[in-house]
């Protein structure tokens, strides 16, 4: 049982364990327990071939839902033994979470996607786990390169498996608009037309947005759009020059500079602008965050961006959802239920350190440990560096409550593993960067400070190496983690 990533709250092993086989019944009553039980099954049955039917008789894998104290929203009891596998929660998220365990206790084998020969044990012991942040989080840019639907889905499908349980979505940025606003329609009639280096860029219909949400529950992740302002906002401004200021559309940009292009604070139709798209996306997204940016306003000026601020975050409210913004809209003093998302590379934070004194929450992507983006060292290939390289060992060699000073647990919400994606075009750049950062970035944010321990993680950490490889997944072979065979 020492395998598992995120590393639970506690493990005790045994010798008792158990096996399964080809007459192993999946048990679960409940229509959510069924829900879990269905999703184990498709995945083990590609695997071991075996049919795991799912039902109300005994069986040798059993989900069952109860009232549990301890758990709270997403915590699970696994025990092992003998007679089977038990899992318990007090939430579908909670069985869900103990499924993934499960699918770590099973040999590497069990992850591939063709029929193989078995042995099936599963080791025997209890775990008990419940997560330290309600809110673990992973970016994707979607607007500087596009990713197609399936791209997102089984990036999905990685996150699930960590236990990863939010899907941010940086859907707009200035080389493309990539969510279409069905009263804005040029924003991706024209504004997707392109990406970084003059690819053909792409966008989501209003349908492709909705089946990756559904994707995403089913899998108990959140969608949490973006749409990046009042900069970034280049593909936008091509689309309707009358939100720029001078009325003047620029040309479609495909370079890798920020900070140029700003929305016109000072018209009207600027506010109509966005009411409009958030209002659309509050419909598409059934959780309750909308992400409005706000970083690198570099084009705003100081006193428009108080302006921008002021008017922008309330828009968010009145379609029913919490904003998130990037964390330098701290300075405008935003509304206290606003929640930050930092993404500094010190401690050195007073605006930010500042708003938490006022009651603002935080998700901690502090670049020089999150950003899924940065090198891992100067001879790794993809990847920016402006904040850092970083390796393995420094991804996981920080605390979410001691990065900034004066915020603790209490004041964060999570932490979350931005991929920007610059440097990346397929998903095999997307694995590269994101394995085994990922998941080690999904510990920071699930597992309790008192498991920190490098050396206890490296080692359970190279056990997944060759799951990644059943799962074709085309990770990065750190020299920091001792990868088995
Ligand atoms: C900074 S971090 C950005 C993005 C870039 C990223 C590249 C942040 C909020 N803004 O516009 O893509 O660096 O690492």
């Amino acid at each position: 049982m020492k395998t598992i990533v995120p590393v639970p709250v506690s493990v005790s092993p045994s010798d008792q364990g158990y096996a399964l086989t080809g007459t192993t019944i999946i048990q679960a009553e409940s229509p959510e327990a069924v829900r879990v039980a269905e999703t184990l099954a498709v995945g083990l049955r590609r695997a071991t071939g075996f049919p795991l039917v799912v039902g109300p008789e005994p069986g040798g894998i059993r989900f069952t839902l109860g009232a549990d104290p301890v758990l709270g929203a997403e915590g699970y009891r696994l025990v092992v033994d003998a007679a089977g596998v038990r899992i318990t929660a007090g939430t579908e998220a909670g069985l869900f979470h103990g499924a993934q365990t499960l699918r770590q206790l099973l040999p590497p084998a069990a992850d591939a996607g063709t029929t193989q020969p078995g042995p099936w044990p599963v080791p025997g012991g209890e775990v008990l786990d419940h997560p330290r942040f309600g809110y673990r989080g992973a970016m994707l840019d979607v607007a500087r390169h596009f990713f197609p639907v399936a791209a997102v889905c089984r990036y999905i499908e990685q996150l699930a498996r960590y236990k990863i349980n939010h899907l941010h979505l940086h859907l707009t940025d200035d080389q493309g608009w990539r969510i279409a606003i069905a009263g804005w329609p040029r924003l991706t009639e024209h504004g997707a037309r392109t990406e970084v280096d003059g690819g053909p860029g792409g966008y989501y219909t209003q349908s492709d947005y909705r089946s990756i949400v559904a994707h995403a529950a089913a899998h108990h992740i959140t969608v949490v759009p973006e749409v990046d302002t009042p900069g970034h906002v280049n593909a936008a401004l091509a689309s309707y020059p009358e939100l720029t200021e001078d009325g003047q559309a620029p040309e479609l940009y495909t370079g890798i500079e920020v900070g140029f292009s700003t929305l016109s604070v000072h018209r009207e139709v600027t506010y109509r602008f966005l009411d409009e798209v958030l209002a659309e996306l509050a419909e598409l997204t059934p959780g309750p965050y909308l992400h409005i940016g706000g970083d690198e306003a570099q084009s705003t000026t100081e006193t428009d961006y108080q302006t921008f601020a002021d008017r922008a975050v309330p828009l968010v409210g009145k379609h029913g959802k919490t904003a998130i913004t990037w964390h330098e809209l701290a300075r405008t003093n935003p509304l206290a239920d606003t929640i930050l998302q930092f993404w500094g590379t010190s401690g050195d934070a007073p605006e930010t350190i500042a708003a938490v004194k006022r009651g603002n929450k935080l998700i901690m992507s502090p670049a020089n440990r999150t950003y899924l983006d940065q090198k891992y060292t100067e001879d790794t290939e993809l990847g920016l560096k402006w904040a850092a390289y970083i390796e393995v060992a420094d991804a996981y060699d920080w605390d979410p409550a001691t990065y900034l000073a004066d915020v603790d647990d209490s004041a964060i919400l999570g932490v979350e593993a931005p991929l920007w994606s610059e440097t990346i075009t397929n998903t095999d750049a997307m694995d590269f960067l994101a394995y085994p950062r990922l998941p080690t970035i999904a510990e920071i944010a699930w597992s309790p400070k008192e498991t920190h321990d490098w050396a206890d993680f490296r080692a359970r950490l190279a056990t997944h190496g060759p799951r990644w490889e059943r799962q074709g997944i085309a990770f990065h072979r750190s020299p920091d983690v001792p990868w088995a065979d």
